[in-house]
């Protein structure tokens, strides 16, 4: 069994999944390399120092790069030997699919039964990706973890436009589950053990996801994801749809919550189920100056913390805590200095790993629900 759980608190569960690139303790935060770089100049040396177990990154990204657009980028990095030889890292990888950056990368896109078609947007070239192309550059990259070629429908569309999008979704993720077997099985591939993740999408209508989950639930897939949220619905209708979703997708199998969120969102979500998730928040806020405390978000570039000695978070064990100022910080903030960046991206990368080893030792002491809410008060109060 590659996938086994350890402790469950309600619906919460820790888990163990055991990959070709060593295991994953879950629930998990993986940290997002969309290009296969984690931006603020991080490297993977840095990333086993504050404890990722998994990384991130895309299909269609490392499909127009690296290369002159003769050669695809996958298959560059098919022929170096794959991702991880090529970005000089050995533990998890998963690649997302391509289909959500295509919708929400590329403005002229044409849907239809066999894929998509639409223009880079590096050269404009037109380019074409269906559920038999997500898998091919998926399995030159050799990732861990591939998911499937889904499409994630505007949060705004139609409930017909959502029934038929949901329906093409299952019919292409049937595609995606032949393809990668028929990969899987060629003699030149870089991980013939590549997993694959079915996508549940749906948009806010619960029947829908509901129907759509038991469908690809059948369908005996290495995990499942929750897509299609956290774009543009509350936060509340998020819970909602897990709440309604998650009981439907195999409970033996891992689950991930695409492109979330905040460390509420995630302790939420933990909640309801989920094991993986990821979000460019932490990278993200860390490269404009806004720090994840205990006691809040700070933000770095206020004027308060010009002469404040001390680190960004009392007792945090990341790069930037254990020597600079957050005065220091500042400076080379308002300085423009990649370092100011750097630091900020590294501290809150560790925050995230961090509260995702707390969430698991919770769970395994059955203190899962008093660690939400004492960490979700915590970071209420002002810092
Ligand atoms: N599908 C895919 N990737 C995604 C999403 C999705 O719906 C989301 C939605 N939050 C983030 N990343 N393939
Ligand atoms: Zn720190």
């Amino acid at each position: 069994m590659k996938y086994k759980i350890l402790a469950s608190e309600g619906r919460a569960k820790r888990a163990h999944m055991e990959t070709v690139h060593g295991s994953i303790e879950t629930p998990v935060f993986m940290n997002v390399g969309t290009v296969a770089a984690i931006k603020g100049a991080v490297s993977t040396d840095d990333l086993k120092e504050i404890g990722t177990q998994v990384q991130l990154s895309n299909t269609y990204h490392l499909h127009v790069r690296p290369g002159d657009g003769k050669v695809s980028g996958d298959r560059l990095i098919h022929e170096f030997g794959g991702l991880h030889r090529f970005m000089h890292w050995d533990r998890p990888i998963l690649t997302d699919s391509g289909g959500f950056q295509v919708f929400s990368l590329s403005g002229m896109r044409k849907i239809k039964e066999e894929g998509v078609t639409f223009r880079s947007h590096i050269d404009g070239r037109k380019i074409f990706m269906g559920p038999e192309e997500s898998m091919q550059i998926q399995s030159n990259l050799g990732s861990t973890i591939a998911m499937a070629f889904d499409e994630c429908p505007p949060s705004l569309a139609e409930r017909s436009y959502i029934e038929q999008s949901v329906d093409r979704t299952t019919r292409w993720l049937k595609r995606c589950k032949a393809e990668m077997a028929r990969l899987n099985a060629l003699p030149d591939r870089v991980n013939p053990e590549q997993f694959l993740f079915g996508i549940n999408q749906g948009g806010i209508l619960e029947d829908v996801r509901i129907r759509h989950a038991r469908e690809i639930g059948e369908l005996d897939l290495d995990g499942y994801a929750v897509g299609g949220l956290a774009v543009g619905e509350s936060a509340e209708e998020m819970y909602r749809i897990l709440d309604a979703v998650v009981p439907e997708l195999p409970r033996e199998k891992p689950t991930y919550l695409m492109g979330v969120g905040t460390p509420q969102n995630i302790l939420e979500a933990v909640e309801r189920g989920v094991d993986f998730f990821d979000c460019v928040y932490p990278s993200r806020n860390g490269r404009h100056g806004h720090a994840y405390t205990n006691s809040g978000k700070i933000n770095l570039f206020n004027k308060k913390y010009e002469l404040d000695p001390r680190p960004i978070e009392e007792g945090c064990g990341c790069p930037a805590c254990r020597s600079y100022s957050r005065a220091y910080i500042r400076h080379l903030l308002k300085a423009g200095e990649m370092l100011g960046m750097r630091l900020c991206v590294l501290h809150n990368l560790y925050f995230y790993n961090t509260m995702m080893q707390e969430i698991r030792d919770a769970i395994e002491k059955g203190e899962f629900r008093a660690y939400k809410e004492r960490k979700i008060k915590g970071m209420e109060a002002k810092a």
